[in-house]
């Protein structure tokens, strides 16, 4: 007789388990009880491949995949697996790991071909809507694309017109991405040994495009099968990327759209609002952001709000193109790349704006359940699904696009269901520092220079640098990687600084205030923190951004004190829930920047243990800088903090916080007396 079978319902996820953040919790409970599928949820029922989680299954070729899987218990004498073409797993991973930096330096550096390609548009005046907004940074970075800044007539030296400076900048930039001869022309802002050392070693990058086009030629079937070489040209690619699209990137938006300088804010999806028309903005193009912030904050648009019936606009950022607007115009960040369904699934969300990178396809199908407009802009970047609104926006008639992106959201606040749930969790963040703003606030306005840290990292009140960034991956725990990481290191000293989704969740959780100093810091920061009035998790923006690291980096070994080249410096680099092939690229340029960097959740070359070795060890001997992997955050910071105590003990400076402590201790015991 058959037995009845009982309906099994669907696997999902555990909220508390899922994350570490209240409202996020409270947003994947609701889209469980409303019947909404979210990645959560998604990630409890598909599971990622092993072997292609570990790097070692070759699909670049019509005779694959060839899966080499690791035996169990590991390898003993000869690694003797091979693909159909004799790939070794030495090769396949490499090939993979350095197609995951193509990728990603693409991403970031096609991100700044478009900036590029709107700077042109405003030095040539086409458009009304974009102009040059900050001289001092244009006339900063025109020497280092060699366009010079002063003109010789008649004997004297003239400031020559800004209008054809930024013209010949534009023209200078967009070159870099396709050049025929020569070298990037920012590799030289480096410090010069490390410029030297790139030189030794070959991997001085040509232009940007061409290191692209090379590992996609490298890594067919056929060609380079070495995997020293093939990293060789995975180093150049993404030096390529941190040193020329993404600083270009960062440097042309800063000229176009104004320097960050710190300002507050809010974050988490508690800064939506139930009265206003929330209009989610999410992406990375400030290109598209800065017009529709522009737009919302008009006379014109506020009426239109009013006349349907709302309290105002409430904007909101997602991912990096939240860390944009937030670090230029103090626009709330609505959450990381994990709650972007979330956001929809408040109910309140009248309009989501999406461009380019990082942006879930099931966004359409959770939008459809509701009374969400979801709307692409970009011409790279649609999808399938039949209720996205495609409206390609153009720097030509920006306002006007911008204008009607936000109409749409106003018109449809009328349609928003009585079912809404925002979560009341959200926090005070300052956020929005940068090269300029570290120096001001640790340099003072008089001596505009960053011998102050230097100071502070050599007397050991400061214990050294950590810089903190990356994605957010469903495969940990949302946020609490990032959280605790970051925890970790303040408590020991370490001055944090943050972009990308780290930096979000920083936020979210409260640590972007000066006052987090006295409650998570360890003495000797809490103290530099306290005095100067910052934060010890400094907010430096979206993930391009990365590039204000490396500068910092360089202004740090300039000021003197801490050696001669980055890798000198007391650093360390992490991404505790990366997931993005960015986040590769960003990984190896750091590293090749000479900086030790230890990627959390999941590494991709697992199953290549001796290409693996080669990352994790020989790269320090050739770069000074090199990758590690550790997915318990604890011990992740712990092997952050045991390589600056590395490098300040090759300083000679290990004895004078050693010192610190002792003042400390000394101090304690006064207070007992
Ligand atoms: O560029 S940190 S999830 S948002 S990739 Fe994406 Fe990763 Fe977030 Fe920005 Ni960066």
């Amino acid at each position: 007789m058959a037995e009845e079978k009982k309906a099994k319902a669907p696997k999902v996820a555990d909220p508390v388990a899922a994350s570490y953040d209240v409202a996020t919790q409270e947003m994947i409970k609701r889209a469980q009880d409303l019947g909404v599928e979210t990645c959560f949820d998604r990630a409890v029922t598909l599971k990622p491949c092993n072997i292609g989680a570990t790097g070692i299954c070759c699909k670049n070729c019509g005779m694959g995949p060839c899966r080499l899987p690791l035996p169990k218990g590991g390898i003993e004498g000869e690694d003797t697996r091979k693909g159909i073409c004799g790939a070794s797993p030495n090769t396949i991973a490499a090939r993979n790991f350095i197609r995951m930096i193509a990728a990603g330096a693409s991403a970031h550096s096609d991100h700044g071909r478009c900036v590029a390609e709107v700077f042109m548009s405003a030095a040539r005046k086409e458009t009304d809507a974009y102009q040059i907004k900050d001289i001092q940074k244009l006339l900063q970075i025109a020497p280092c694309l060699d366009v010079a800044i002063t003109v010789e007539k008649d004997g004297e030296v003239l400031d020559r017109d800004i209008d054809e400076i930024a013209l010949e900048v534009a023209e200078v930039a967009l070159n870099e991405w396709g050049k025929a001869e020569g070298e990037l022309k920012y590799l030289k802002r480096a410090p010069a040994p490390r410029y030297e050392l790139w030189k030794k070693m070959g991997v001085l990058p040509r232009n940007i495009d061409r290191e692209v086009v090379e590992i996609m030629h490298r890594t067919h079937i056929g060609v380079d099968q070495d995997y020293k070489n093939l990293m060789k040209q995975g180093t150049r690619c993404a030096i390529a990327d941190g040193w020329g699209g993404s600083m270009l990137a960062t440097d042309l938006q800063d000229v176009l759209f104004g320097t960050p300088y710190p300002l507050q804010s809010e974050a988490n999806l508690g800064v939506m609002k139930k009265d206003h028309v929330n209009l989610v903005i999410h992406g990375h193009e400030p290109v598209l952001s800065e017009m529709i912030v522009a737009v919302a904050q008009g006379q014109e648009m506020i009426d239109y709000c009013k006349q349907a019936g709302a309290k105002g606009i409430q904007l909101s950022g997602i991912c990096c193109t939240a860390n944009e607007i937030l670090q230029r115009h103090g626009v709330p960040l609505c959450g990381t790349f994990l709650q972007q369904e979330l956001a929809i699934i408040t109910g309140a969300c009248d309009a989501m704006v999406v461009d380019i990178q990082c942006i879930m396809q099931n966004l359409a199908n959770v939008a459809k359940c509701f009374h969400t407009k979801l709307i692409t802009t970009h011409p790279i970047a649609k999808m399938e699904q039949d209720n996205v609104i495609h409206i390609e926006f153009d720097e030509h008639h920006a306002i006007e696009d911008a204008k009607r992106i936000v109409k749409m959201a106003i018109d449809n606040y009328a349609n928003r269901g009585e079912d809404v749930a925002i979560p009341q969790h959200k926090n005070p963040v300052i956020a929005g520092f940068g090269v300029e703003s570290i120096e001001y606030h640790l340099g003072g306005s008089f001596r505009g220079s960053y011998y102050t840290l230097n100071d502070n990292i050599i007397n050991g009140r400061i214990r050294g640098i950590g810089a903190v960034v990356g994605c957010n991956n469903v495969r940990t725990r949302h946020n609490y990687d990032h959280i605790t990481v970051v925890k970790e290191l303040i408590k020991n000293d370490v001055i944090v600084l943050t972009t990308g989704c780290n930096a979000i969740a920083c936020g979210m959780e409260g640590l972007l205030t000066p006052e987090t100093a006295q409650v998570f810091c360890g003495p000797g920061l809490a103290e530099v923190c306290e005095t100067v009035g910052i934060p010890p998790v400094l907010h430096v923006g979206s993930c391009v951004d990365n590039s204000r690291i490396l500068l910092a980096a360089t202004e740090v070994v300039k000021a003197g004190g801490l050696g001669k080249d980055i890798s000198d410096v007391p650093a360390a680099g992490s991404a505790p829930e990366w997931m993005s092939e960015k986040a590769i690229s960003i990984g190896q340029y750091v590293v090749a920047s000479g900086v030790y960097t230890v990627f959390g959740t999941t590494f991709p070359t697992s199953g290549a243990p001796v290409f693996q070795k080669y990352l994790f060890e020989d790269f320090e001997k050739m770069y000074g800088g090199m990758w590690d992997f550790e997915p318990d955050p604890i011990k992740h910071a712990h092997k952050m903090i045991a390589h600056i105590d590395k490098k300040r003990a090759a300083l000679g400076i290990d004895k004078a916080r050693e010192r610190v402590l002792m003042d400390m201790a000394d101090r304690q015991k006064l207070d007992v007396a």
